[in-house]
């Protein structure tokens, strides 16, 4: 009888980028997030951007699917700071007075980036069978570590069936203990449908050595700790021998990659990832390929590793090579889904002509994208979207409204359309007209997901 994981598939959930997306200069240590700062945003070409991606994939023929937008501006976040106001205006016009900064952090549309929304296990590898989720803490930047308690009732919702579907709590957030979800996590196996070596990586320690809270080497912060990782391991019941733990290489945070998605990616059994990505690069990468070799025994993990003489890290970090999606088109044949700009560097374009034709590796098409509203906030390609293997039983539990398809597709850019704004400037942000508009978006959008009440602002009080 074949194994009830051989239909596993790789299912992409991108992020639907939200109403109030704007550049508030959030993320010390993310160079595209610090340079745009200020600058005026365009909600609706991002949301169609992104919408865009997500239908070439889909016609691609990889399953494809979406996550609905947080609720921005979020008023329960002022609240608890303290803006107690009677009117949902005058909270905003009090925060927009006294404390900017929050006011920013209530309204980012962050929560698009859902490669850092959760860490997912595949049932193939999951001891009770079951596709396990954990969303991230995000601890390590206060508009992002609104994210987790809707990510939690968002991935509850859409994955209901208790048959198939476990769901556990954030890491506990504490100074230093960030999780970052998948951003920094990595499934290797021959195919879907086989068991996965899972691969985490961090930026430091909290709890012991070489100081606790961080690395002071750093000119950035890392984000990532390797107890939050192993946590994350240990609750989704993975065997040591489907775990490796690797140590982000600090000139590699230094040169603003924030997460290690901006400096790796693998596919099935493919990595591709930058000679400077990790510390202590080739043993590191020797470590992943004798795992991958004990658990798969005469198969080879494929590492493409890109020398730094061809790509150096500061093109790394501004073409967002790293931050393709890489998929699987067919048995051993993949395409790399890449921004714009990895065509406009000449040395990253000419690394990737390269790479295509050479025929020792599956990756035969790079497919780019214009990402550009999100690129200026730092997300790329893959940090818009977050990896779920599913089996067809899971798929089938799905609800069906979150499919993109030629039938969503027009739906959801009508949609986008109908509500959002063409520009934000960060004065907009306290336009109380803004709050309205989004609710009556998100409001919209939950009936036409299919999804029920999904939001606080939609909660019988
Ligand atoms: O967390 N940018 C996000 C980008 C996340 C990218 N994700 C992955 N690499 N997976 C971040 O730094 C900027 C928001 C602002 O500055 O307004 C921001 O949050």
């Amino acid at each position: 009888m074949p194994s009830p994981t051989a239909t596993a598939r790789e299912v992409n959930f991108d992020g639907l980028v939200g109403p109030t997306h704007n550049y508030a200069g959030l993320s010390y240590g993310n160079v595209a997030s610090l340079a745009h700062r200020g600058a005026v945003s365009r909600p609706r070409d991002a949301a169609l951007q992104g919408l865009a991606k997500m239908k070439a994939l889909a016609d691609l023929g990889l399953p494809q699917a979406v996550l609905p937008p947080h609720e921005r501006p979020f008023l329960p976040a002022l609240r608890a700071f303290g803006f107690d106001g009677k009117r949902d205006a005058d909270v905003l016009a009090a925060a927009a007075r006294e404390a900017p900064a929050l006011l920013a952090a209530a309204c980012s549309a962050s929560a698009m980036w859902v490669a850092n929304a959760a860490t997912v296990t595949p049932s193939a590898d999951a001891a009770d069978g079951r596709v396990h989720f954990t969303p991230a803490n995000l601890a390590a930047k206060l508009h992002r570590s609104l994210e987790p308690a809707q990510t939690g009732r968002t991935l509850r919702a859409i994955f209901s069936a208790g048959k198939h579907f476990a769901h556990h709590p954030p890491v506990p957030a504490a100074q230093g203990l960030g999780d970052e979800g998948a951003a920094n996590h990595t499934r290797l196996a021959p195919s879907a449908a086989h068991r996965g070596l899972h691969v985490y990586v961090h930026g430091h320690h909290a709890l012991t050595q070489p100081a606790p809270g961080g690395v002071p080497r750093l000119r950035f912060p890392s984000r990532q700790a390797f107890e939050a990782s192993a946590a994350v391991a240990r609750a989704h019941h993975l065997p040591r021998a489907q775990t490796a733990f690797l140590a982000q290489a600090p000139a590699a945070i230094n040169a603003g990659v924030f997460h290690n998605d901006v400096i790796a990616v693998g596919n099935d059994d493919v990595l591709l990832h930058h000679e400077k990505a990790f510390a202590h690069g080739p043993r590191a990468v020797a470590a992943l390929r004798a795992a991958y070799a004990a658990l798969h025994p005469g198969q080879n993990l494929q590492s493409l590793r890109v020398p730094a003489r061809r790509v150096s890290l500061a093109d790394a970090v501004r073409s967002y090579l790293f931050n393709s999606q890489l998929v699987t088109l067919a048995p051993g044949r993949m395409a790399l889904i890449a921004p714009a700009e990895c065509r406009e560097l000449p040395a990253v374009r000419a690394y990737l002509d390269d790479l295509v034709a050479d025929p020792r590796n599956p990756i035969t098409a790079v497919h780019c994208f214009d990402l550009r509203e999100s690129m200026r906030n730092g997300g790329g390609p893959a940090c818009l979207r977050l990896r779920v293997t599913l089996t067809a039983a899971e798929r089938a539990a799905l609800p069906p409204g979150i499919w993109i398809n030629d039938a969503t597709y027009p739906k959801l850019v009508a949609w986008v359309k109908k509500h959002y704004r063409e520009t934000l400037a960060p004065a907009d942000l306290a336009d109380p007209a803004l709050l309205e508009e989004s609710r009556r978006a998100l409001d919209a959008l939950t009936r036409l997901l299919g999804l029920g009440a999904l939001y606080p602002f939609q909660d019988p009080t």
